[in-house]
């Protein structure tokens, strides 16, 4: 097997797994990008593409012309093996405890299996509790006993290599921090691991640290809860400072000039389908000392309520309060809705009955039809209380003349 140009089968052809699977692709590898998705197998291999990314569907595009890219239903053989797949969390009895909930992996693992063939490459890409990747060992060596003679999953030399390189890319700027991100990949062996490495050498320009799977799996996981506890932070501030009369932007501003102080920024919650998720599954693994992991958690998902709460106590004073909320995704200048606390404060409003709601979503054209929108001119028209949810650029440049009148809950500091 030549390393440098391989026969690739990428598993999940969503935010993570197409962009790399189109990146490989364009390297010269062979790929075979799989999804139990027939719509986004057939868009793509038309050539198009399922999701909202900037200049994807230019990589898809030329990825799939050169015949290097194509989308399928089911698996191949292949030399390498990548899952990216959710992981995302399912609630335990009595709704108490977030687990997380590693079932696509499991499924992707099973559907590959018959596949596999000695001297395979297995990637897990998607972020996973710690455990996952030895987890993948453990299903292939019960499908595939005569792989595991070489015992495959134990530190020894194994005849299908397994590896975690946990994504780190960020929604809106996935194509050019796939390329320039440093990477971490642990390995279920030295061997593994410097397989992977090899492998994301073709189109990685960052660093590229090798370590053991457990590590590289805590690793991403702690990254995203370092930022919630961050953001979490900031949130309490901005909590706070309502209370004292104190501006937060103003605040945090001043004591970011301190050289050793960076606080982030608050905001109306956190969305997504990483930062809100990934540090459950730390909870979950230690949940008696994951006690700061487990209150950012709590902090950033009370948020929503006391915007909202905010909102009844502003339009208390009007009869027929007119709110219109500007922005619905989950952060700036993305169209991505799900997991997006301004969708959730904006449903939570309409069903108070508070008042009447406009919702504009510049990003969003269509396929939506679970309220009305609004265009932003007649929302700064009509609207007696203006509540920023996202600072999306649209909205940078309203002419401060037209607030003047209206009672402003600006939960990303626009107006700062
Ligand atoms: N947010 C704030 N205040 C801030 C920064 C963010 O309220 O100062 C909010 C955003 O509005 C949004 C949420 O946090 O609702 C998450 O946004 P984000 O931009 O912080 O992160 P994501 O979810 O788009 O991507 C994160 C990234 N992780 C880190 O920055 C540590 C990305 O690198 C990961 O690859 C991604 O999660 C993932 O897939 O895990």
């Amino acid at each position: 097997m030549n390393k440098n140009r391989q026969k690739i089968v990428v598993v999940g052809l969503g935010y993570i797994g197409l962009p790399t699977a189109s990146m490989l692709a364009t390297k010269g590898h062979q790929v075979l990008g799989v999804d139990v998705n027939e719509a986004a197998v057939n868009t793509i291999n038309s050539g198009k593409i399922h999701i909202v990314e900037p200049d994807l569907d230019i990589l898809v595009r030329s990825a799939v012309n050169s015949g290097n890219l194509r989308a399928s239903l089911v698996s191949e053989q292949a030399d390498t093996f990548i899952l990216a797949v959710p992981t995302p969390f399912k609630t335990g009895a009595g709704g108490a405890q977030k687990i997380p909930d590693i079932s696509y992996i499991e499924t992707a693992t099973r559907d590959i299996a018959p596949y596999l063939v000695e001297g395979n490459l297995v990637i897990l890409e998607s972020t996973s509790p710690v455990g996952t990747t030895e987890r993948i060992g453990q299903i292939i060596a019960e499908l595939r006993p005569d792989l595991t003679s070489s015992r495959v999953s134990t530190q020894n030399s194994t005849s299908v290599h397994i590896a975690h390189c946990p994504e780190r890319v960020l929604p809106g700027h996935i194509l050019r921090e796939l390329v320039d991100n440093d990477r971490i990949i642990g390995g279920l062996d030295k061997i593994s691991a410097e397989r992977a490495r090899d492998l994301y050498k073709t189109f990685c320009n960052g660093g590229i640290y090798l370590t053991d799977s457990r590590t590289a799996e805590m690793a991403k996981l702690v990254e995203n809860s370092s930022r919630d506890v961050n953001i979490a932070f900031a949130n309490e501030l901005s909590m706070i400072c309502d209370k004292l009369g104190i501006n937060v932007w103003e605040l945090i501003g001043l004591a970011n000039k301190h050289p050793r102080v960076n606080i982030l920024q608050p905001g109306p919650g956190v969305g997504g389908h990483c930062i809100a998720v990934d540090p459950w599954f730390i909870v979950a693994a230690a949940p008696d000392d994951a006690r700061l992991i487990r209150m950012a958690r709590e902090v950033n998902d009370a948020k929503p309520h006391w915007v909202l709460e905010k909102v009844r106590a502003k339009a208390a004073r009007f009869k027929n309060p007119v709110i219109g909320c500007l922005g619905l995704a989950f952060k700036a200048n993305i169209d991505d809705l799900r997991e997006s606390p301004a969708m959730a404060i904006s449903r939570d409003l309409i069903k108070s009955g508070i008042g009447r709601v406009m919702n504009c979503e510049p990003n969003v054209h269509a396929d939506f039809d679970e309220f009305p929108l609004y265009e932003l001119a007649e929302v700064l028209k009509e609207a007696d209380i203006l509540l920023v949810l996202v600072d999306h650029e649209e909205f940078h440049g309203i002419d401060r003349e037209l607030l003047k009148e209206k009672v402003l809950i600006d939960t990303r500091g626009l107006w700062r």
